[in-house]
């Protein structure tokens, strides 16, 4: 199986090195600057959790001519770029499958905008990446990864892409039920982001104090009434299963928070935003996802 990642960020780089690693046929689609320069030249450096260090040949490219022959487009540029990436590369895909692991709702969709809809397929990751420098990807933590196709039934390809990535060490499973796998995310990311994003806090401060706990559970709550509004079936002890990412990721901050911190732009609104333009539709209420929203475009202003 042929693989194209596009996005040669965080994510990018891991999987892409990964794929690599595991003498997969990979190609790491980018934008042209110093971080595919380098992988071009050295290879990619890759740090494993335990710290282990490996220097990694991957073959990196900035056309997108290179997604040409790719049996499998895996998607891994920020949700308010996927427009654009799709933009970029679908006129060079024959019969690619395309798999967004991006965070956020509407990212499947709007691939379908590009590629007929039964070759996307969606997921999640909770693996973490981060690209520490030019060149150089941290594996910062080892996760889940569920994918399925998301507007059509899973088939051989679907189960083909996963076994690819396991065997990379990105141990995958098949969903019949991505949406749900979405979303749940989904309801992670309202709880945790915005609120460490805006008072500058890591994780883990959010389930030690009344007023983290209160804007945690509003958030997912709202969240989760919009979910089932839309039919989608997502777990009754969403809470629950945020405090504990809260507590396991205690010490780290956020991506909206490292994004706010840098002046970078947010992923606000696929997660908060989405959130409420689809609460707003279905008739539900979201003032505490409308609040940190616009504060996160505030601060994104600044
Ligand atoms: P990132 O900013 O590190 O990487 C995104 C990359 O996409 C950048 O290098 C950017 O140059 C590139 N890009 C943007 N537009 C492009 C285009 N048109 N063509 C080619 N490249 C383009 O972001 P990330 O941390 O890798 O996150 C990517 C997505 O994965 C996000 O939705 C994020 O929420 C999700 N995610 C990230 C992690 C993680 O640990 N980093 C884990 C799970 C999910
Ligand atoms: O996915 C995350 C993010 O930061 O975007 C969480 C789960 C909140 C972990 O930091």
């Amino acid at each position: 199986m042929r693989i194209v990642v596009l996005g040669a960020g965080s994510l990018g780089s891991l999987l892409a090195g990964a794929l690599a690693a595991a003498d997969a046929d990979v190609t790491l689609l980018g934008r042209e600057g110093e971080h595919v320069r380098r992988v071009r030249a050295d290879g990619l450096r890759f740090t494993h959790p335990d710290g282990r260090e490996e220097q990694i040949p991957l073959d990196a490219a900035t056309d997108p001519a290179a997604a040409a022959d790719a049996d499998l487009l895996v998607v891994c540029v920020k949700s308010y770029d996927t427009g654009d990436a799709l933009a970029g590369v679908a006129d060079h895909l024959d019969d690619a499958d395309v798999l967004t692991l991006q965070n956020g709702l509407g990212n499947a969709e709007t691939i379908a905008e590009y590629v007929p809809r039964e070759r996307v397929l969606a997921g999640t990751t909770t693996h973490g990446a981060v690209r520490e420098a030019p060149g150089h990807v941290r594996h910062a933590g080892r996760g889940d990864t569920t994918v399925g196709r998301y507007f059509a039934e899973n088939d051989a390809r679907v189960e083909a892409a996963a076994d690819c990535l396991t065997a990379a060490g990105i141990e995958t499973t098949v969903t019949d039920d991505p949406e749900s796998a979405v979303w749940t995310k989904v309801l992670v990311n309202v709880g945790i982001n915005a609120a460490t994003a805006l008072a500058r806090v890591p994780n883990g401060a959010l389930v030690e104090s009344e007023s983290g706990e209160r804007v945690l559970r509003r958030a997912v709550e709202e969240a989760t009434a919009v979910a089932r509004a839309e039919g989608v079936a997502v777990p009754e002890d969403a809470v629950e299963r945020t405090r504990a990412v809260a507590e396991r990721t205690a010490t780290n901050p956020s991506s909206m928070r490292q994004d706010v911190e840098r002046g970078r732009r947010t992923e606000v609104e696929a997660l908060h935003g989405a959130v409420v333009r689809r609460g707003a539709t279905h008739g539900v209420e979201t003032p505490v996802n409308e609040t940190l929203a616009d504060l996160v475009r505030l601060a994104e202003e600044k």
